[in-house]
Protein backbone atom coordinates (compact mmCIF):
# COMPACT_ATOMS: atom_id res chain seq x y z
CA UNK A 1 0.00 0.00 0.00
CA UNK A 2 1.62 3.10 -0.90
CA UNK A 3 0.26 6.39 1.39
CA UNK A 4 2.92 9.37 0.56
CA UNK A 5 1.69 12.79 1.93
CA UNK A 6 2.78 15.67 0.17
CA UNK A 7 2.68 19.28 0.57
CA UNK A 8 3.08 21.88 -2.56
CA UNK A 9 5.10 24.44 -0.68
CA UNK A 10 4.22 27.44 -2.88
CA UNK A 11 0.03 27.03 -2.79
CA UNK A 12 0.19 25.23 0.44
CA UNK A 13 -1.67 22.33 -0.69
CA UNK A 14 -1.79 19.29 0.78
CA UNK A 15 -1.35 16.08 -1.88
CA UNK A 16 -2.15 12.61 -0.66
CA UNK A 17 -1.06 9.73 -2.95
CA UNK A 18 -3.30 6.61 -1.86
CA UNK A 19 -3.81 3.10 -3.45
CA UNK A 20 -6.44 2.03 -5.68
CA UNK A 21 -8.06 -0.01 -2.89
CA UNK A 22 -8.28 3.41 -0.35
CA UNK A 23 -9.60 5.30 -3.39
CA UNK A 24 -12.93 3.03 -3.99
CA UNK A 25 -13.10 3.03 -0.24
CA UNK A 26 -13.32 6.60 -0.04
CA UNK A 27 -15.49 7.34 -2.65
CA UNK A 28 -18.04 4.63 -1.32
CA UNK A 29 -17.81 6.63 1.58
CA UNK A 30 -17.92 9.89 -0.19
CA UNK A 31 -20.91 9.18 -3.10
CA UNK A 32 -22.90 5.98 -0.93
CA UNK A 33 -26.68 7.82 -1.21
CA UNK A 34 -27.92 8.60 1.77
CA UNK A 35 -31.15 6.88 2.36
CA UNK A 36 -34.11 9.95 1.42
CA UNK A 37 -36.41 9.71 4.47
CA UNK A 38 -40.11 10.28 3.36
CA UNK A 39 -41.24 13.22 3.63
CA UNK A 40 -37.54 15.07 4.66
CA UNK A 41 -38.87 17.84 1.51
CA UNK A 42 -35.43 20.10 2.15
CA UNK A 43 -33.15 17.65 3.14
CA UNK A 44 -32.28 18.31 6.42
CA UNK A 45 -32.72 14.51 7.47
CA UNK A 46 -35.24 15.45 10.14
CA UNK A 47 -38.97 16.21 9.60
CA UNK A 48 -40.40 19.09 10.97
CA UNK A 49 -42.72 21.92 9.91
CA UNK A 50 -40.66 23.49 7.61
CA UNK A 51 -41.16 20.70 5.42
CA UNK A 52 -44.59 20.55 5.33
CA UNK A 53 -44.42 24.58 4.52
CA UNK A 54 -42.48 23.50 2.03
CA UNK A 55 -44.59 20.59 0.77
CA UNK A 56 -47.61 22.84 0.50
CA UNK A 57 -45.29 25.38 -0.94
CA UNK A 58 -44.15 22.77 -3.67
CA UNK A 59 -48.16 21.67 -4.23
CA UNK A 60 -49.65 25.42 -4.89
CA UNK A 61 -47.01 26.14 -7.33
CA UNK A 62 -47.06 22.89 -8.70
CA UNK A 63 -49.32 22.54 -12.20
CA UNK A 64 -51.40 19.91 -11.97
CA UNK A 65 -49.96 16.98 -13.70
CA UNK A 66 -46.63 18.55 -14.18
CA UNK A 67 -43.17 17.01 -13.56
CA UNK A 68 -42.16 16.59 -10.19
CA UNK A 69 -39.21 15.48 -8.14
CA UNK A 70 -40.06 12.61 -6.50
CA UNK A 71 -39.03 13.80 -2.75
CA UNK A 72 -42.73 15.84 -2.92
CA UNK A 73 -44.24 12.05 -3.59
CA UNK A 74 -44.68 11.53 0.12
CA UNK A 75 -47.48 8.55 -0.20
CA UNK A 76 -45.29 7.05 -3.38
CA UNK A 77 -48.25 7.19 -6.08
CA UNK A 78 -46.26 8.86 -8.36
CA UNK A 79 -49.09 11.89 -7.98
CA UNK A 80 -48.22 15.18 -6.01
CA UNK A 81 -51.46 16.06 -4.20
CA UNK A 82 -53.62 16.78 -0.74
CA UNK A 83 -52.92 13.36 0.54
CA UNK A 84 -48.98 14.09 0.17
CA UNK A 85 -49.54 16.94 2.76
CA UNK A 86 -51.84 14.39 4.57
CA UNK A 87 -49.36 12.05 4.23
CA UNK A 88 -46.62 14.16 5.44
CA UNK A 89 -48.41 15.98 8.42
CA UNK A 90 -49.58 12.08 9.67
CA UNK A 91 -45.71 11.33 9.60
CA UNK A 92 -45.05 14.67 11.69
CA UNK A 93 -47.69 14.14 14.29
CA UNK A 94 -46.48 10.43 14.60
CA UNK A 95 -42.90 11.75 15.26
CA UNK A 96 -43.81 14.36 17.78
CA UNK A 97 -46.59 12.62 19.73
CA UNK A 98 -43.87 10.04 20.49
CA1 LIG B 1 -36.64 18.22 6.86
CA1 LIG C 1 -48.41 11.21 -3.85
Amino acid sequence: MVNFNYTDAATDQQWIIISEDELKEYQALVYEPKPAIPGDINGDRKITLADITALIDKYLTTEQGADFDSIYDVDGNGLLNLDDINALINIYLNLTSK
